[in-house]
């Protein structure tokens, strides 16, 4: 690669390709040639298919050429690499970001012009890469990001969907899923790898031979698919060098029988392939509730065997068959319990292929994986029955049941202090595999006791949910290994998450610090504090907002035909739906905020704040609770948004199909964001983190990063700030939930709750009485409300209060919404991804000069 250095804006030293388009002509020419000798797509007649698409391929030559020179170098220099291992990518779309992470915007912005196509409106064609559910696959999806920018030595690792999450449409209120046809058009950012295939097996039996003292077992599969590799180069931001996610394919071994075809059995001749292809078909569309089909095993072991037989193949092709120095030069983290099965199959392939005995496998293996847990939520907790394990991997599930047995051999020795029915009912509820609590007969496997067991380390997301688990659902583990345990607070790229998708923003952070810095550093963004009390900047900061509602407002419209006044408050809930995340309760408030207003004279509605109300969000398909909910937004904002007395004060809307490029529109017009998951339940969020970044103010609980934003912003605001100051904070505190919980019975409820729980159940919203939906937070039995809407309900209606009163001081509005930026430095994935780096992977920088 031909290498020049140049100096860039910030005045650092940064090395460049020569090959780097900076100007339009040449861009231009180049992607009709690309239109041209790519698809057969005429010059004189270039669609807005084939622009979008010729620019796509241009740019991912740049990104090829850069990362083939970044894998170069690794391989020369041969550092410890992290292999990222993850179900869900949640990537959305790539041309913008690729586009200004390689800080070239203008030249191909001008050159599309030339073609007649405006950059902005193009960038609408390209489909949304939603290859996850919801923050565990952004999250997977914003440290990649962060591992370019940062240079460090990683890959990702994951499945290419053929159809990712659900599109989803609201049909007379209702969600409707519809399949995710995302790769119709192709994926011009990915590179098929037909050289790099693996085979993966299933089923079959076991074949022991025992020699002496040796027991070799050969694994006799009755199926088996291919792997095969596809490449997406992640661009770095203010950096030559160029990520990869690796996405597998599954293939059939044989596509096709030609003698069923020949004896006139036409489909059978396709079973096969069909049957291969199943596995990387479809993403599960669930978060945080539970998938127990045995077609998921087949995904999550598929994925993983693949990656850890390519890590495997480029490391003995350095270093042979020396596994033991496997843990200096690779760490895998594991993404949620999803690639655990990555634990067995290591042991697998280094005693069953490489010849290991089993405790130098053993202790390669436990020296390698990191796991991370992003939910308490019990049923999201993946258990395999044993029954379903042995049928598809009957040699994984013998590995497992010999770790179990070591496991509590060492746990016996371990606790041999404890009486003995103490020690036992311990081991017990540390097993690996253990009966299934509600049938007794099922065998079950444990796939987060795996997940403990055999790594490293293991961290929540935020500190509140790295204390929880130690305390909860890993007590007993934390009892045995202290310092396994360790906290890692999500973060967010900046890149996406501020700097591309609300570029007047930053350019006004840029013009205020006099560099642009911050985007890599965002510990910078501090330096925004003594502009809040400047009001010329303030008027500027209101300026931006105030476009980026004009934004929505346009998308409001697009999505729901109607008009919003850009003057109202807008107040945005977007997340996955859930009962744990409470959109039923802010429902409640806007019923609420419906009634006074409707009580109210003319005189008095003067005095309303405006608000837009916005919820979005996906129901996993069979979460009827969740549809319920979405049902009830629908209902509820059709009674508001079409009364006369009151559609001028307020709103609500519903929009559909979340996804990543929606938020992006959505997050920097935000006055107001709510976070009103009930204390202990919300890992972390991350959407919190962007709606700060982007100046929103938040309404929430002390739950998850809440508590460690709200931290943040007092710390910015001097000693004598109160964590909470500054933000609009309500409800229980975590530890006193259980309690609460068993108090249920007692509770009683407050008469406005009461007043719009009778409203509903009369059907005061459309048809429907959702007498589920309101039973489910009403009978008072214990269990009931587990989430505890009747018991937060009157603060947040408070609280409610408070946020009108702030927004008629527009000026202290506007100040807190630039103090929130300042404050958000903490928050960027950069910083996660050091610490990781740093505390777990022990993982360098390595960039190209
Ligand atoms: O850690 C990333 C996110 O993961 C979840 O979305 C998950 O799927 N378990 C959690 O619900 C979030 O709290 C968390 O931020």
């Amino acid at each position: 690669l031909d290498v020049v250095s140049f100096r860039n804006n910030n005045g650092r030293k940064r090395a460049e390709t020569s090959k780097k388009p900076t100007d339009p002509e040449t861009v231009h020419s180049d992607v009709l040639a690309k239109v041209e000798f790519n698809s057969g797509g005429n010059r004189g007649q270039v669609t807005a298919l084939l622009a979008y698409q010729g620019l796509a391929w241009n740019l991912r030559e740049h990104l090829m050429e850069r990362m083939i020179a970044t894998q170069n170098l690794w391989r020369e220099k041969d550092p410890k690499f992290v292999y990222y291992l993850s179900a869900e990518f949640l990537m959305g779309r790539s041309l913008l970001n690729t586009i200004q992470n390689l800080e070239l915007y203008e030249p191909y912005a001008q050159a599309l012009k030339m073609l007649g196509y405006n950059l902005e409106t193009l960038a609408e064609k390209e489909r949304d890469a939603s290859l996850g559910n919801g923050g565990l696959g952004r999250l997977a999806a914003c440290f990649l990001d962060a591992m370019a920018t940062m240079n460090l030595p990683g890959w990702g690792y994951g499945i290419r969907y053929k159809y990712g999450m659900f599109k989803q449409i609201i049909k007379d209120g209702e969600q409707m899923e519809v399949p995710d046809v995302w790769l119709t058009d192709g994926n011009p950012w990915e590179v098929r790898r037909p050289d790099v295939v693996f085979p993966v097996s299933f089923g079959g039996k076991l074949k022991k031979t025992v020699t002496g003292s040796h027991e070799l077992v050969e694994w006799i599969p009755d199926e088996q698919v291919i792997a095969m590799a596809y490449d997406v180069p992640i661009p770095g931001f203010n950096t030559q060098n160029t990520g990869n996610l690796r996405l597998w394919e599954s293939l059939p071994v044989n596509e096709f029988d030609l003698d069923a075809f020949n004896k006139g059995d036409i489909l059978s001749a396709y079973n096969e392939k069909g049957r291969a292809e199943a596995i990387t078909s479809v993403l599960y569309p669930n978060d945080s509730t539970p998938e127990g089909k045995a077609l998921r095993l087949k995904q999550q072991y598929f994925f993983v065997s693949a990656s850890l037989q390519d890590v495997l193949a480029r490391f003995k092709k350095v270093h042979g068959n020396q596994f033991d120095l496997l843990p200096e030069k690779a760490c895998f983290q594991l993404n949620d319990t999803h690639p655990t099965i990555g634990i067995a199959e290591m042991v697998h392939l280094l005693v069953d292929k490489e010849g290991l005995d089993w405790e130098a496998a053993w202790g390669i293996t436990t020296k390698v994986f990191a796991f991370t847990n992003h939910t308490i939520m019990p049923e999201a907790l993946e258990k395999w029955p044993v029954k379903v394990m042995r049928e598809f991997l009957p040699r994984h599930m013998e590995i497992i049941e010999t770790i179990d047995t070591q496991w509590q051999a060492f746990l016996e020795e371990k606790l041999s202090e404890m009486p003995k029915a103490e020690k036992q009912a311990a081991i017990d509820r540390m097993a690996i595999v253990h009966p299934n609590q509600w049938n007794k007969e099922e065998m079950l496997v444990n796939m987060a006791h795996l997940a403990v067991v055999g790594s490293h380390t293991v961290n929540g997301v935020a500190q509140i949910h790295s204390d929880i688990i130690k305390s909860t659902i890993f007590k007993d583990f934390h009892g045995v290994f202290p310092l396994k345990f360790q906290n890692k607070t999500n973060g967010v790229t900046p890149r996406r998450w501020l700097v591309f998708s609300n570029t007047d923003l930053a350019t006004l952070i840029t013009e205020a610090l006099g560099t642009q810095e911050w985007m890599t550093n965002c510990k910078l963004l501090e330096g925004l504090k003594p502009f809040a009390e400047d009001a010329e900047f303030r008027k500027k900061w209101s300026a931006v907002k105030r476009k980026n509602k004009e934004r929505l407002g346009a998308k409001i419209r697009e999505l729901t035909g109607d008009d919003v006044d850009t003057s109202s408050m807008f107040d945005i809930q977007i997340k996955r739906i859930h009962e744990y995340k409470r959109q039923f309760l802010n429902v409640l408030s806007v019923i609420r905020r419906y009634n006074t207003i409707k009580a109210m004279t003319p005189e008095e509605r003067k005095s309303v704040v405006p608000r837009v109300c916005v919820i979005a969000g996906k129901a996993a398909s069979s979460y009827e609770r969740a549809k319920d909910i979405i049902r009830l937004v629908g209902a509820v904002g059709d009674t508001i948004n079409t009364d006369p007395e009151v559609r001028d004060l307020l709103r609500l809307y519903f929009l559909p199909d979340y996804n990543v490029s929606l938020a992006e529109v959505i997050i920097p017009a935000a006055d107001l964001s709510q976070h009103i998951s009930t204390a202990g339940t919300e890992a972390s969020g991350t959407s919190n983190m962007k709606f700060q970044m982007n100046g929103s103010l938040i309404l929430g609980t002390m739950d998850g990063a809440n508590i460690e934003i709200a931290e943040e912003i007092a710390a910015i605001q001097g000693p004598d700030a109160k964590v909470g100051d500054g933000l609009f904070i309500f409800g229980v505190d975590a530890k006193d939930v259980p309690k609460l919980r068993k108090e249920r019975k007692e509770f009683k409820t407050d008469p406005r709750w009461d007043e719009i729980m009778d409203m509903i159940k009369k059907g005061t919203f459309g048809n429907d009485k959702f007498e589920a939906l309101v039973d489910s937070v009403n009978d008072m039995t214990v269990g009931n409300d587990w989430f505890l809407l009747a018991n937060d309900f009157a603060t947040y209606l408070d609280v409610q209060d408070e946020v009108d009163a702030m927004w008629k001081n527009q000026d202290e509005w506007v100040r807190r919404s630039i103090l929130y930026t300042a404050s958000s430095g903490k928050f960027s994935s950069d910083r996660t991804i050091s610490q990781y780096a740093e505390e777990i992977w022990d993982v360098q920088p390595l960039a190209v000069a």
